[in-house]
C-alpha cells in the first residue's frame, strides 16, 4: 500500500493487520528508517484491528541490524540508538493489539529481538536463530538480554553469543524460541488461524495478557499475586465476561479444545 512506510508493506484484512518487512535484497536488515517505520505502524493501529501479524518478504524474516549503518558513534549516540530500538520494540510489545510473528529463514540479531517483542512466534522449518553480535564484537542492543532469557533461558542466550551457535526452526520450538513450527510456506496460514482466535477473545483478556502478565512476571510474589487478584476481579466483572460465562453454563459456548 502506498501509505506504508519505506521497506514495509501493510494491509488490513477483516480484523487483522498484516505487516511485512520488505527489504529482501538486504535480507530484511533493519536500518533506522525501517525501525522508525515499524514504530509508526505499531503506534497507529487502525481502529477495528484486533491482532497483527508480522512477517518478512523473500527468503528470510530478518538478518538483524543493518550493519552498514553501524558507523562510528560516540557514547551518547550509541545509547540513543539502542534506546530507540527499545522504544520501538516496546510499541510492539505494549501496543494496542497482540502481535504474531511468522518466521522463516534468518531470524538473527535484531531480527530475533523484533520476534522476541511479539506475543506469539510461529517458525517455518527453514527458520534459523542466532545472535551474531558475539562474533561481530558487539552486544545485543535491542532488548534481547531482557526478553530472550524469558523465552529460552539465560544460559542458552549466552551460549548463542559465546559460541555463535545456530538453532534451527524445529529444535527452536522445543527450546522456547517459538511456540509453533510449520512446514515451509505454511507459517502465514497458521498465523491467520491463531490471529482469528486471538481476535475472538474478550478485549480485557488480551489486554491483561499483554499489559498485566509481563508486569506480574517482573514483580515480587506479593505484588504479583495482588496484581493477579485485581485483574482477575476486573475482568470477571466485565459484561463481556458475564455473557461468556452465562453462554457456557447454558451450553451455548465451545468446550475446551473445540
Ligand atoms: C546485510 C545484512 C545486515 C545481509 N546488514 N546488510 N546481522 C548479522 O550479522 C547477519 C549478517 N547476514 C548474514 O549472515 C547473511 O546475510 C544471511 C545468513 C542472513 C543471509 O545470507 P545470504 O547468502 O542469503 O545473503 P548475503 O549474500 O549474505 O546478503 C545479501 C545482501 O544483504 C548483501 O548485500 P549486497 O549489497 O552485497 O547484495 C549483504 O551485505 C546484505 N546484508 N545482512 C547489512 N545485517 C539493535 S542491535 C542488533 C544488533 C544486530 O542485529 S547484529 C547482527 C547483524
Amino acid at each position: 500500500m502506498d501509505s506504508s512506510p519505506q521497506n514495509l508493506i501493510t494491509e488490513v484484512v477483516d480484523e487483522i493487520l498484516f505487516v511485512k518487512i520488505n527489504r529482501p535484497a538486504k535480507r530484511n536488515a533493519v536500518n533506522d528508517a525501517l525501525l522508525l517505520g515499524l514504530e509508526q505502524i505499531f503506534t497507529n493501529i487502525p481502529a477495528g484491528v484486533k491482532c497483527a501479524i508480522i512477517s518478512g518478504e523473500g527468503d528470510h524474516f530478518s538478518a538483524g541490524l543493518d550493519l552498514s549503518e553501524l558507523k562510528e558513534r560516540d557514547i551518547i549516540e550509541g545509547l540513543t540508538h539502542s534506546r530507540m530500538w527499545h522504544r520501538v520494540l516496546e510499541k510492539i510489545q505494549f501496543g494496542t493489539v497482540p502481535v504474531v510473528a511468522v518466521l522463516h529463514g534468518a531470524c538473527v540479531g535484531g531480527g530475533l529481538e523484533i520476534a522476541s517483542a511479539c506475543h506469539i512466534r510461529i517458525a517455518e522449518k527453514s527458520t534459523f536463530y542466532a545472535l551474531p553480535e558475539g562474533q561481530r564484537g558487539i552486544f545485543v542492543g535491542g532488548g534481547a538480554s531482557v526478553r530472550l532469557p524469558k523465552l529460552i533461558g539465560m544460559a542458552r542466550m549466552a551460549d548463542l553469543m559465546f559460541t555463535g551457535r545456530v538453532i534451527k526452526g524445529e529444535e527452536g520450538v522445543a527450546l522456547g524460541f517459538s511456540q509453533y513450527v510449520t512446514e515451509d510456506g505454511e507459517g502465514l496460514a497458521k498465523g491467520i488461524e491463531l490471529a482469528k482466535r486471538i481476535a475472538s477473545n474478550a478485549e480485557i483478556t488480551n489486554y491483561a495478557l499483554m499489559h498485566v502478565l509481563p508486569k506480574i512476571v517482573d514483580s515480587g510474589q506479593s505484588e504479583g499475586l495482588m496484581m493477579e487478584s485485581l485483574i482477575a476481579t476486573i475482568s470477571s466483572s466485565s459484561p463481556e465476561a458475564k455473557k461468556r460465562l452465562a453462554d457456557f453454563l447454558e451450553g451455548k459456548a465451545k468446550k475446551v479444545g473445540e
